[in-house]
């Protein structure tokens, strides 16, 4: 047994390596199993822009989140942020597998009333924050889901025309293209 090779690991020097092209500059459209269907972009390897496409929050959208991305292995990317309205998140992406799981982590507020975040959130960042300060917090609505990506494509960097608009104004059909 080599343990050398595989033991992780330094923030100098992950193991694996962090190549992160696989996954940066892409677009993927999933639909987790309780039907609620989401679009991400990687813009970079420090940010998405995102929409809801249908659920629980269907029409909100949000560009330039700073999420944590890493690769921890060949085909398996984690991403994970923490949004202004409290909410938590983390993707774990398999793009070979076409394969998702998502952990959502909502604030109570957000499962008593998620219409109030249905929206382009960039525009409303105070108004999250204050909602996300009055609260409630507790308990926390966690959201634990496989998904299965429906389409998976390389549209460049630090594109802003990639999400641009929001789930109301795309084309009819825009999340149902499939590859
Ligand atoms: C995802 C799950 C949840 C996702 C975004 C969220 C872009 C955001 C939730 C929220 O803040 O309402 O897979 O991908």
């Amino acid at each position: 047994m080599t343990i050398g090779q595989d033991t992780p690991t330094t923030v100098e020097n992950p193991v694996p390596p962090q190549d992160l092209s696989g996954i940066t500059g892409h677009r993927f459209i999933y639909t987790y199993a309780n039907g609620w269907q989401y679009e991400m972009y990687v813009k970079n390897a420090t940010t998405i822009d995102y929409r809801i496409h249908t659920g629980m929050v269907g029409g909100r959208w949000v560009k330039d989140q700073e999420v944590d991305l890493v690769r921890l292995a060949d085909d398996v990317y984690k991403v994970s942020w923490h949004e202004p309205t409290g909410t938590s998140v983390v993707v774990n992406v398999l793009p070979g597998r076409r394969v998702l799981h998502g952990t959502i982590f909502f604030p109570h507020w957000i499962e008593q009333d998620g219409a109030k975040t249905v929206l382009y959130q960039n525009d409303h960042l105070d108004e999250m924050r204050a909602y996300r300060d009055a609260g409630p917090t507790y308990p926390v609505y966690v959201v634990p889901e496989f998904a299965r990506i429906t389409l998976f494509e390389y549209v460049g960097e630090n594109d802003e025309s990639v999400v641009a608009v929001g789930p109301e104004d795309l084309p009819a059909g825009f999340a149902d293209r499939v590859n």
